[in-house]
């Protein structure tokens, strides 16, 4: 049940937080995309058993359709899943699981067909060839029902989606029961079994509403917390700052307390820097390929299709000779133009709303510049504000694009996560499938009972809102056969009570303990606060990590500098402190950002090639090696000894060219 807002100011924290104990069959962490599948899907399959799903926010409006979304990225449609693959795997440079990315593919549009059944207004496409939006798209009858989506790419569909998180969470709750949903839980770190080694047992966490420690048993688990954002130095800064392209609430957590278990990550090397509405972070997608604008340069050249762009291209042949030009790629040849001396990047939307306003009477004009507007209400309400205060109307005015600061996910175009199971038919390897007591379960994580989906998943990119779903979906059914299959677990924690507590409430009495050492409560000479420790990783993953401030490249000294950085903002980590509830929240983040960031780069440090420029660059390795580095790269943290192992892993192509 969600917590009303809170009346003025935040909840001081106390000493000793109440302790709200539970056992269940099966425990959803994450109200997203990915966890309002599965929440929508697990009874189903699972109606007797108990389930409970907590998210740090409220469901309606929590993860990164917060704001909605103005097109759903990945429908299949009369595109066949084999195809899919081949656009997936040619934009993450060749290296992603064939087996993920086809699976997806056979089950993404079911859950396409249930949002517009839900309610979400998608565009339709008349027998004439116009656009309807809105309510006037109900006209053409369902997509489920043979009713044609309005195109943008060859996956891409137009919606009304201001709602859309709305409507997915309503299905979501009515499907669960809210009795089995904890809202403003924030879910801190995942606890094995003390009797049985690998083998998920619970996880621990606090109410950000109430002074409240929740210990909670499971037999199996679903982890679903998004990807990592406000790991590096954002571009907005100073009355900007909070301002990203991706939710600013998913801290890692998926990332991090997965590894924290031993889950073994994969390809957490790969990032995704995306090209954005400069300040705003307004979304390219729509202008590229429903207005069909150019970029240009500084000078006023097109410069993606200048010869220059070609030579550069060709150098990451297959990929960057393909028809559509990856992302990473396209990011690499602005960044170029901005290098050469050629910027900024201009998005030509003055061009482009004139050509194609040239076959429109004046109502359906008017109509297009508020289809313009809409993309970015819909999703990015804060890049229509900057229009807005900038007196940017597109049809008179272009915009600058910049690729924006690295975030961390797995659903997006990108591809870093967890290393997960397949699902068990005969044409998947089996280096693929994971097992526990010989069977396997699709989704399942290196550790036995923790499955994870959307932005958790390794390796295949390209799921956006509604794969996230569909995945959260698939991995229902397994998690439901996981827990009929291991019924006589009983999970027993290692830890007591007490110990949990202390964990979780330890920045709260790092804080009363020593508030009174010195007359500013944000500054002490015996704790440091979780908005102090942001600027700290901040600046380090910034100067030394590929970001912003190096065009996105780092080199092996600066790596090693970055590390010896972290390793002392871990240790630092233990004098974290938090007056009230809020703070406490920030300080459990920034612990889950750090060891998020710290995979990200110990990836990039093992990799020994640039397999992604316009996303980073490793100075000293420049360009692809094929020849040694054409396979996924996967690492563990064993909890135990406390050391990582960081490692190649077979990539096996599975769908011809
Ligand atoms: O325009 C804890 N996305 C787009 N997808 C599309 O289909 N179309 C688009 O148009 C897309 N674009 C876009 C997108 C996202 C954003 C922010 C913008 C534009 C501005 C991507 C999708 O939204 C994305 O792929 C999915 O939402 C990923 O799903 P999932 O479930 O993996 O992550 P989530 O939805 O963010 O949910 C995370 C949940 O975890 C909770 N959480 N709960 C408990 N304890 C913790 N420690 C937790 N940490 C996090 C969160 O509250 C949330 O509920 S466009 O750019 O291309
Ligand atoms: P974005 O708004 O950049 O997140 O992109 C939305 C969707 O459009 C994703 O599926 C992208 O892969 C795709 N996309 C964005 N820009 C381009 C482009 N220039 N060419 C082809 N596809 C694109």
């Amino acid at each position: 049940m969600a917590l009303p807002n809170k009346p003025m100011g935040e909840l001081k924290a106390v000493r000793d937080p109440e302790v709200d104990e539970r056992e269940v069959d099966i425990l959803i962490v994450g109200g997203g995309m990915a966890a309002c599948g599965t929440a929508f899907e697990i009874k189903k399959w699972a109606g007797d058993k108990k389930i409970l799903l907590c998210d740090k926010a409220a469901m309606e409006r929590s993860g990164a359709v917060a704001q909605g979304l103005s097109a759903i990225n990945t429908y299949i449609g009369d595109n066949t899943p084999d195809d899919y693959v081949r656009m997936v795997r040619n934009d993450l440079m060749g290296l992603v699981r064939e087996d993920l990315i086809f699976d997806l593919g056979c089950h993404v549009d079911d859950s396409v067909h249930l949002f517009e059944e839900w309610g979400l207004p998608v565009w339709k496409k008349t027998d004439e060839g116009k656009n309807l939006d809105g309510k006037k798209g109900q006209k053409m009858g369902t997509l489920k029902s043979g009713a044609t989506p309005v195109r943008t790419g060859k996956w891409q569909i137009m919606i009304n989606g201001e709602s859309y998180k709305r409507i997915v969470a309503e299905a979501a709750k009515l499907a669960l029961g809210e009795d089995n949903i904890i809202e403003r839980c924030f879910i801190v770190e995942l606890l094995l079994d003390a009797n049985e080694e690998n083998r998920i047992a619970g996880a621990v966490g606090f109410s950000t509403r109430e002074n409240k420690v929740y210990i909670i048993k499971a037999n199996t688990m679903m982890v679903a917390c998004g990807g990592a954002v406000n790991i590096y130095q954002p571009r907005s800064v100073g009355e900007g700052k909070g301002r990203a392209w991706y939710p600013v609430w998913n801290a890692g957590s998926t990332y991090t307390m997965c590894m924290k278990v031993g889950a073994e990550l994969s390809m957490m090397e790969n990032r995704f820097t995306p090209a954005r509405f400069k300040d705003g972070y307004g979304p390219v997608g729509a202008w590229f390929l429903l207005f069909k604008a150019k970029t240009l340069n500084g000078l006023g050249e097109a410069f993606a299709g200048s010869d220059a762009a070609k030579a550069e291209l060709e150098k990451y042949a297959p990929y960057g000779t393909a028809a559509i030009t990856p992302t990473c790629l396209r990011n690499h040849l602005m960044l170029f133009e901005m290098k050469e001396g050629r910027g900024p990047i201009i998005m030509d939307t003055v061009t482009a709303l004139a050509e194609l306003g040239k076959t429109m009477d004046k109502k359906e004009l008017k109509h297009l510049e508020s289809e313009a507007w809409e993309d970015f209400l819909d999703m990015t309400c804060g890049q229509a504000n900057l229009w807005c205060a900038t007196n940017t109307e597109p049809e008179k005015k272009n915009s600058e694009v910049m690729p924006t600061e690295p975030y961390l996910l797995g659903s997006h175009s990108g591809c870093c996560g967890l290393w997960t199971s397949g699902p068990d038919f005969d044409w998947v390897p089996d280096a693929y499938k994971l097992k526990y007591k010989d069977k396997v379960y699709n989704r399942m994580t290196t550790v036995n009972g923790l499955f994870t989906s959307g932005d958790g998943v390794g390796c295949s990119g390209h799921k956006f809102s509604s794969g996230s779903h569909a995945e959260g979906r698939i991995a229902a059914k397994s998690m439901a056969r996981f827990v009929r299959d291991n019924a006589d677990f009983t999970p027993t924690l290692k830890q007591s009570n007490e110990e949990l507590v202390d964990l979780v409430y330890k920045p709260v009495r790092t804080f009363l303990d020593n508030q009174g050492f010195s007359t500013h409560v944000d500054f002490n000479p015996n704790y440091i606060k979780p908005n102090g420790m942001m600027y700290r990783l901040m600046k380090a993953t910034h100067e030394y990590g590929a970001g912003t401030a190096t065009y996105y490249q780092t080199t092996s000294k600066m790596l090693e500098v970055v590390m010896d950085l972290l390793q002392t903002m871990r240790e630092d980590c233990e004098k974290l402190a938090a007056g009230d509830l809020h703070e406490l929240m920030r300080a459990w983040e920034i612990e889950h950002r750090i060891w998020t960031v710290e995979s990200h780069l110990r990836h990039i440090q093992y990799r020994k090639e640039t397999r992604y420029p316009g996303f980073y660059y490793q100075a000293d390795y420049p360009g692809q090696d094929d020849e040694n580095w054409f396979c996924f790269v996967n690492s563990k943290y064993d909890p135990a000894k406390k050391e990582w192992d960081v490692f190649k892993k077979e990539y096996i192509k599975i769908i011809p060219d």
